[in-house]
């Protein structure tokens, strides 16, 4: 049986009545209804109704599709007839039923969503749970975001680049490193791109972006943590922390636009049956002061310099309820590369842009003059002799720039709405789980 000849089963329908076709998948569903038996076959399209009426087919072919277990791999080929109370409007009356590879009869998980699953339960058998309708579009969704985030940056004369996993020095001082050992020396996985970007800024390149994985050898175990995640970094010469932010919201507001008619959205099961608003730009902005000041309304009180905990980001939330950005943070909790404010000296440039759910993204605008950024970074109490191949590009020539890192799965639960983070990565690595 000829694979080039193969169909999906969404591109047939009634209008395919009487014609000849194979289709292949694997074993969905089997209803026998005695003298009526029906193998529901699913392929990457979706479903379409295999109809075997015993006196009508050969007795072989009839014992063969009643044997063959759920979720083994079969091609058939038969006759496409209009039927109306087929799922698809049409269903295949098969002349030939072929058992490509045969499946274990117990099943780890069912893929018809008859019986539900753990999350771990589904994690450790993903390779199946990735065959269930919901699932499944998820991460057509997240395939076709990060279409829409490259089409946006190359609209917008930006150049794709990559760069190193491998390094060796910490950027992001919050969270711990991975250590790997390469060759003779220790290294660690890459937490951000943040210095590559920043030193391509000093090559002339100067719109830069960059959708690749980080590392964050978080110890904690929350629904919103990954220890290998992915993040959109942008880097632009010439620009503000303002600057940068237009373009971040343009870019959320993008996405959303982008995927608002997938018809999949509605099979979720995360309430998105009618669809989601996309959201307005300019997002809101406060200031780091008021957003504490909020906060302290609701009885939690946050000194001055401290970071926003869990629960004050939720109080937030609901008290902006759409998408905001946090502006004009204290310097001390923010890193080494953040450009001072202007304005006044304890305060920096830094922004995140708020899901009303979680954070999204972190930037600013970044220190350019060498020898603030070196103090800086003796300052945060690392040394600055590990920084030396970052320092230089600041010696000969760098621009004034800004950039910030987005979190693609951040972005993908916030707009789908489902609870956990693992939901929208293939094979999530976290504080426990290493396979598959
Ligand atoms: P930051 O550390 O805030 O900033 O990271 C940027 C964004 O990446 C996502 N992210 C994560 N997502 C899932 N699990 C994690 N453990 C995790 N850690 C980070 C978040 C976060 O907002 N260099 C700066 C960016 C810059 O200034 O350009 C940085 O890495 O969505």
């Amino acid at each position: 049986m000829s694979m080039r000849r193969r169909r999906y089963t969404d591109e047939l329908s009634a209008a395919n009545d009487g014609e000849r076709v194979c289709i292949a998948g694997w074993v969905h569903e089997k209803r026998d209804l005695g003298g009526v038996f029906f193998l529901i076959l699913r392929d990457f399209g979706g479903l379409a109704q295999v109809t075997l009426h015993r006196g009508d087919v050969d007795k072989e072919l009839f014992a063969r599709a009643k044997r063959v277990p759920r979720e083994s791999v079969v091609a058939i080929e038969g006759r496409v007839k209009g039927e109306e109370k087929a799922p698809s409007g049409y269903e295949i009356i098969p002349e030939r039923i072929e058992v490509l590879n045969e499946s274990s009869q117990i099943l780890p998980l069912d893929t018809t969503d008859k019986v539900g699953a753990e999350l771990d339960t589904r994690l450790d058998a993903r390779f199946m749970d990735l065959r269930r309708e919901r699932v499944k579009h998820i991460f057509i969704i997240r395939s076709r975001v990060l279409r829409a985030i490259r089409d946006f940056f190359n609209e917008r004369g930006f150049m794709e680049v990559n760069t190193p996993k491998i390094v060796s020095a910490a950027t992001e001082g919050g969270t711990a490193l991975f250590p790997i050992s390469y060759f003779e020396r220790e290294a660690f996985l890459n937490q951000s791109p943040q210095l590559y970007k920043q030193m391509l800024m000093a090559s002339g390149f100067d719109r830069v972006y960059e959708i690749g994985p980080i590392f964050r050898a978080e110890e904690h175990d929350t629904t919103k943590h990954l220890n290998e995640a992915t993040s959109v970094d942008i880097e632009v010469a010439f620009a503000t922390e303002e600057d940068v932010m237009s373009i971040l919201e343009e870019l959320v507001a993008h996405v959303y636009t982008q995927i608002a008619d997938y018809p999949g959205l509605s099979r979720l099961g995360t309430g998105l049956e009618e669809g989601f608003d996309v959201p307005k730009v300019p997002f809101p902005r406060i200031t780091y002061d008021e957003a504490i000041e909020l906060v302290s309304e609701s009885g939690e009180q946050i000194e001055w310099g401290e970071d926003l905990s869990a629960s004050a980001e939720h109080v937030l939330g609901e008290t902006m309820g759409e998408h905001y950005f946090i502006i004009e943070w204290p310097s001390a909790i923010k890193p080494f590369y953040a450009q001072p404010s202007p304005h006044r000296s304890d305060i920096c440039t830094a922004f995140d842009l708020m899901h009303p759910r979680l954070e999204l993204a972190s930037g600013s605008q970044r220190v350019h003059s060498y020898e603030l950024l070196r103090a800086n970074i003796e300052s945060k109490g690392l040394s600055a002799d590990d920084f030396e191949f970052y320092l230089d590009a600041f010696r000969y020539g760098m621009p004034p720039h800004a950039g910030w890192g987005l979190g693609v799965e951040r972005l993908l639960m916030s707009m789908l709405r489902v609870d956990n983070i693992r939901e929208v990565v293939l094979f999530p690595r976290d504080r426990r789980r290493l396979v598959p």
